[in-house]
């Protein structure tokens, strides 16, 4: 069985609770739920774990290699400065997917940078909690299974 991490990173623990406006009203929980479910629809293993840490996300990628097939980022902020982040992506050779809740290139000029899409298979973003059920999808589509 295929397994895809689903790895969320600073502030994504807050979903929900503040800035609805921006982010939308569902939980962390309520999306780690639609992925775990939509998941077993597929026949696929999908697994959740979110940071704050800069240093816990790269240790979740490191240890993603040889127990997933594929990784879904939302990196939050770190997107936009983390070369720690992409170095480790580089490392596993893992195909990751970026994930934005918001549409990142039509907000603050210091979002449109990311240092995550240079190392990724591709960037959804713009498209709320749907856009991890797309992300899903297209990693599946992706690695072929
Ligand atoms: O749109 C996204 O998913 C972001 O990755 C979210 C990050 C932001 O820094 C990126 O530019 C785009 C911020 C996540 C903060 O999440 C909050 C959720 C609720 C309340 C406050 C923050």
């Amino acid at each position: 069985m295929s397994s895809i991490l689903i790895l969320n990173g600073p502030n994504l623990n807050l979903l929900g609770t503040r800035q609805p406006e921006v982010y939308g009203k569902t939980t962390l929980q309520d999306i780690e739920n639609m992925c775990v479910s939509h998941g077993e629809s597929l026949g696929v293993s999908v697994s959740c774990i979110q940071s704050n840490h800069e240093g816990a996300l790269v240790d979740a990628i490191h240890a993603a290699k040889g127990q997933h097939d594929g990784i879904v980022l939302n990196a939050g902020a770190y997107t936009h400065t983390s070369i720690a982040l992409m170095d480790a992506i580089s490392s596993v050779a893992l195909p990751v997917i970026e994930l934005h809740l918001s549409n990142i290139h039509a907000r603050e000029s210091f979002r449109h940078k990311s240092f995550i899409a240079p190392v990724a298979v591709g960037q959804i973003c713009g498209f709320g909690a749907l856009g991890y059920r797309l992300a899903i999808d297209a990693m599946l589509n992706h690695i072929g299974k």
